[in-house]
């Protein structure tokens, strides 16, 4: 199955942090029980946009969210210590999102995740930035699946995201993450492929349906979990059309079903 991991519960979108700052708890309750009667299969949640605040809202968004939670949460941050503190609040066995091969951050999370139970996104970024290639991205993913499999998790609670980069840049931006995905795919089919697909659209108009129609693509090369806005109805209904297509629905059942509540139009 598809997963979605929520992506609403960012400080760096407006409403969001309004309702962090005036600790409107109902706010983020009422987005929350959204995104999850929207189908999504992870909370995210991110904090990290009130510079020195992260911590405290953080804590904060946890234990607002966690009462009301029905999935697990995505803990979202480049900070090890936060990630830390997040985990030891979780309940539910949660996503880490994330670790990555830059020296510090990996050398802190390396760890912090031996013998934890859990799910882990590993980033293919590195301290020479962004991947190049395809092969560039396959190599890096490489690295992470052997460090966490010598912590002993293993490859079913890894997702690897590729990086998506900005198409306007680069026409050969599509291609190198999708062939990337294959690769890692041929590899590891055990291991997931995840991330967010809003950077493929940067710096272009109509920058919707650009996301919606990468989606699809990075889905038949073997992307099985993203983190998009669940409550958008277009990308939502793509995914379930691609998942038919891609014939991951028995008897077409999720798309009939999705059609019936109205929720997949043309
Ligand atoms: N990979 C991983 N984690 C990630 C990302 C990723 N976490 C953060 C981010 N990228 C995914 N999350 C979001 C959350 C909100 C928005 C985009 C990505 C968002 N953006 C609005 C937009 O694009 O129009 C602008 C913000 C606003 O609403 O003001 O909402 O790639 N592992």
């Amino acid at each position: 199955m598809f997963e979605v991991i929520g992506e609403r519960i960012n400080t760096s979108r407006k409403n969001v942090q309004e309702a962090v700052v005036k600790r409107d708890a109902q706010y983020i309750v009422d987005d929350v029980q959204q995104q999850q009667a929207a189908g999504a299969s992870f909370i995210d949640v991110n904090a990290g946009a009130r510079i020195g605040h992260e911590t405290e809202d953080m804590k904060w968004l946890i234990e607002t969210i966690q009462p009301i939670a029905t999935i697990p949460l995505s803990l979202d941050s480049p900070d090890p210590a936060v990630l830390e503190m997040a985990f030891q609040m979780v309940e539910k066995t949660p996503m880490i999102n994330s670790i990555s091969l830059e020296k510090e951050r990996f050398e802190a999370m390396i760890p912090f995740l031996k013998g934890k139970a859990c799910k882990i996104i590993a980033l293919c970024m590195d301290d020479q930035g962004m991947p190049g290639s395809s092969d560039d991205i396959v190599q890096r993913a490489e690295t992470l699946v052997k460090e966490l499999n010598a912590i002993g998790i293993e490859n079913s609670s890894i997702y690897i995201d590729p990086l998506v980069q900005p198409i306007s840049v680069e026409s050969t931006k599509g291609i190198m993450v999708l062939d990337a995905v294959r690769g890692i795919k041929a590899k590891y089919p055990d291991v997931h492929i995840t991330g967010g697909l809003s950077n493929i659209s940067y710096g272009l108009p109509q920058r919707k349906i650009i996301n919606r129609t990468f989606i699809a693509l990075m889905m038949d090369a073997g992307m099985d979990s993203a983190i998009i806005d669940p409550l958008d109805e277009k990308i939502m209904a793509t995914v379930k059309t691609a998942d038919m297509l891609l014939g991951r629905d028995a008897f077409c059942g999720n798309f009939l079903k999705g059609v019936r509540a109205g929720a997949i139009l043309g």
